[in-house]
């Protein structure tokens, strides 16, 4: 079993990742700041003797350097991120900081101390808001925003460390959806805010007409993902979607909620966001073909467990 360092560990995806590593026998260190993820997350994770967490900043100096050379992980799944679009808008410093120099720390601490794999948290929104769907990965890179620009920035400084010793795996997550995804901000996950709106028997607001469509894809299918690029013997160093190739519409999930919550009112509906796109869909083949992974959630089910776990 191997030793994998997971960054962002107490956030929406690192927390079901870890659990994930230590269901399959994996030792995991733990390293977020909590600024965006929740202790609770953890929750499980912290009663397993193989997890152990450090409360510290990956994007500061010596953080990653001391870890890994303490740990000596075989592999890192470098989650932590600042997550927000909206907030890599309104604080770009910020995102560069988190989303950028973060990855350098964890490029060089894994180089210095010669660990073999690297997982790298990507996103779609590397490509920008390209009208050639589905999106292959070889689509033109337009960022939109400072966060796009700034995953394409890791995704680059990463691949150029590989080499023979070291294999780096980058993840375009398209629309993640699932429990513990937080539904604090207006610009949160669209399923995040949804759920809770149902639950509390308030009605949606839908912008635009709902005829939108998303590439989503559950935490469990990313978190298995995550799980075959970080431990999976003999693969090559690359970046591919982690999609599942199928679009499903705003009024399908409405559809599916509606019928589970009858007595919360009609969605209501607003102008469409401005730069809002209407639909995004990726092409899932490179992942099948480099890591052998497949998406196996249907959507339908992956809402029926969010309705039912929350
Ligand atoms: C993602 C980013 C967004 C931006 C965009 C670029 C997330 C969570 N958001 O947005 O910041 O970079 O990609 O293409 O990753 N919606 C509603 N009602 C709500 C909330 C959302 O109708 O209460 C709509 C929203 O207008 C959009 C759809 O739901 O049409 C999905 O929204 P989203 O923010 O979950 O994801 P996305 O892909 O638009």
């Amino acid at each position: 079993m191997g030793r994998i360092i997971v960054t962002g560990a107490a956030g929406f995806i690192g927390s079901h990742t870890t659990d994930r590593l230590l269901a399959e026998g994996h030792a995991v260190l733990g390293v977020d700041n909590f600024r965006t993820g929740h202790r609770r997350n953890l929750a499980a994770a912290l009663k397993q003797p193989l997890f152990s967490l450090v409360e510290a900043d990956v994007s500061a100096e010596g953080v990653m350097d001391a870890q890994v050379k303490d740990f000596k992980p075989d592999g890192i799944i470098h989650l932590a991120a600042l997550v927000s679009v909206q907030e890599s808008i309104q604080d770009p410093q910020l995102n560069q900081l988190y989303n950028v120099t973060a990855t350098e720390r964890v490029v060089a601490a894994a180089v210095a101390h010669g660990v073999k794999r690297i997982v790298f948290a990507s996103s779609a929104a590397i490509y920008g808001d390209t009208r050639d769907l589905p999106i292959a990965e070889d689509s033109a890179k337009k960022p939109i925003s400072p966060y796009g620009d700034a995953k394409l920035a890791s995704e680059v400084l990463l691949l150029r460390q590989t080499g023979p010793g070291l294999t780096v795996r980058c993840h375009r997550y398209f629309n993640v959806f699932g429990p513990r995804q937080d539904p604090a901000s207006p610009y949160s996950g669209v399923i995040s805010i949804f759920d809770r709106r149902y639950r509390e028997g308030k009605p949606v607001t839908i912008y635009g007409n709902g005829g939108q469509t998303r590439d989503f894809i559950s935490v469990h299918d990313v978190v298995r993902a995550n799980v075959i690029a970080a431990t999976a013997p003999r693969i090559a160093s690359g970046a591919a979607n982690i999609c599942t190739g199928k679009a499903t519409s705003l009024l399908d999930i409405v559809g599916i909620y509606g019928a589970r919550y009858p007595a919360v009112p009609p969605p209501t509906f607003a102008a469409a966001r401005p730069g809002d796109i209407v639909h995004s869909l990726g092409r899932p083949e490179r992942a099948k073909a480099e890591l052998n992974f497949i998406a196996q959630v249907p959507v339908q089910e992956g809402l029926a467990e969010l309705i039912r776990v929350g």
